[in-house]
C-alpha cells in the first residue's frame, strides 16, 4: 500500500512540475517582441498597416489556440473518462445520430469561419483602401528576372518629378557584397505611396516582407497597392511568384529614407518613364510582339545566349 501511494505522489509531482514548467515557458516567452508580433518581421510601425495586420494575425492565432485547447481538452476528458474499465463487458452505450449535438457541430464551426472571416474583410477593406492623393505613384514593372520602378513624384512646392530607374538581374555567385549590386527601390519616409503593379513578360510578385504586404504582377492588368513607410531603413525586396529560370534572383533592397534624400536620388536617376513600350507582352505591346518576331526569325550566331 506504501509503494502504491508513494508511486502515486511522484506522478502527481511530474504532472505538476510538468503543468508548472510549460505555464512558465508561456508566460515568460508571452513577454517577448518576437512572440507578441507572432514572428512577424518588421515591427507594428514599419508601414501604416503594419499594426492591424499584426492584430489580425496574432488574434487569430490567440483564437485558434482558444478553440484548440476547447477541442483537446474535450478529447482527452472522454479518452480518461469513458476508458474501458476491468470488467467492462461489450460496446458502451452507443450515442450515434443525436440531432441536437449534431446541429451544435455544424452551427458552431459556421460561425466561427464567419468571425474570422469578418475581420479579415474588414482589415483587408482598411488595408486596400485606395488613396487618391498619394503625392507618390511609383509603377513597378517585373520582368524577367529584375525590376523597373518608375517614379512620379510631387513636391510640396506642386513640382512633379519624373524619373526611373532599370534594374538589371541580380548575380547570385556566391561572392560577397551582391547585395549592393541589386536594384533599390527608395521610399520617402511618412509620405504615401501608391505602388501600380505591372508586369512585362509572365506573372511575378512584388513583396517586401517586413511591409506584411504582397501582390501579382500580371501581364495586361495593373494592381495597386497603397501604403506609408514610417520607418528609416534597409529592406529587403523579392519576386514571390516563380516566373522562371532565375526567379530566385530577382531581388531588389528597399531604402525608405528622408524627403530629402529622396528627391536628391530621383534626380541622381534617369529622368522620365520606362512603361509599356518595353513590356514583352504582345497583348498591350503590339511593336513588342513585332520585334519578337524579328528577332526569332533572325538566325542567331553561335555561342551567345
Ligand atoms: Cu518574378
Amino acid at each position: 500500500m506504501r509503494a502504491q501511494n508513494d508511486a502515486g505522489r511522484r506522478t502527481r509531482r511530474r504532472w505538476t512540475a510538468g503543468a508548472v514548467g510549460t505555464t512558465a515557458l508561456l508566460v515568460l516567452t508571452g513577454c517577448s517582441a518576437e512572440v507578441q508580433r507572432g514572428w512577424y518581421p518588421g515591427t507594428r510601425e514599419t508601414t501604416n498597416h503594419n499594426a492591424q495586420l499584426t492584430d489580425l494575425w496574432v488574434n487569430s492565432w490567440i483564437a485558434a489556440l482558444v478553440v484548440g485547447l476547447l477541442a483537446w481538452g474535450a478529447m482527452i476528458w472522454c479518452m480518461v473518462a469513458y476508458r474501458r474499465r476491468k470488467n467492462d463487458q461489450g460496446f458502451p452505450k452507443q450515442t450515434a445520430y443525436n440531432v441536437p449535438l449534431e446541429t451544435m457541430f455544424t452551427i458552431i464551426p459556421i460561425l466561427m469561419v464567419f468571425t474570422l472571416w469578418g475581420f479579415t474583410d474588414r482589415v483587408q477593406t482598411e488595408v486596400d483602401r485606395p488613396v487618391d492623393d498619394s503625392p507618390l505613384t511609383v509603377t513597378v514593372y517585373g520582368k524577367q528576372w529584375s525590376w523597373d520602378f518608375n517614379y512620379s513624384y510631387e513636391q510640396e512646392n506642386g513640382e512633379v518629378v519624373e524619373a526611373h530607374y532599370s534594374g538589371i538581374q541580380a548575380q547570385l555567385d556566391g561572392s560577397e557584397g551582391v547585395r549592393d549590386t541589386l536594384p533599390v527601390l527608395y521610399l520617402p519616409k511618412d509620405v504615401p505611396v501608391h505602388f501600380e503593379l505591372k508586369s512585362r513578360d509572365v506573372a511575378h510578385s512584388f513583396w517586401i516582407p517586413q511591409f506584411l504586404q504582397k501582390r501579382d504582377l500580371i501581364p495586361g492588368k495593373t494592381n495597386h497597392l497603397y501604403l506609408t513607410p514610417q520607418e528609416l531603413g534597409s529592406y529587403d525586396g523579392k519576386c514571390a511568384e516563380l516566373c522562371g529560370e532565375f526567379h530566385s534572383e530577382m531581388l531588389f533592397n528597399v531604402e525608405v529614407v528622408d524627403e530629402a534624400e529622396f528627391v536628391q536620388r530621383l534626380e541622381e536617376m534617369e529622368p522620365g518613364q520606362v512603361g509599356d513600350e518595353y513590356s514583352r507582352n504582345p497583348n498591350n505591346n503590339p511593336d513588342g510582339a513585332g520585334t519578337m518576331e524579328r528577332d526569332l526569325q533572325t538566325p542567331r550566331g553561335g555561342g551567345s545566349h
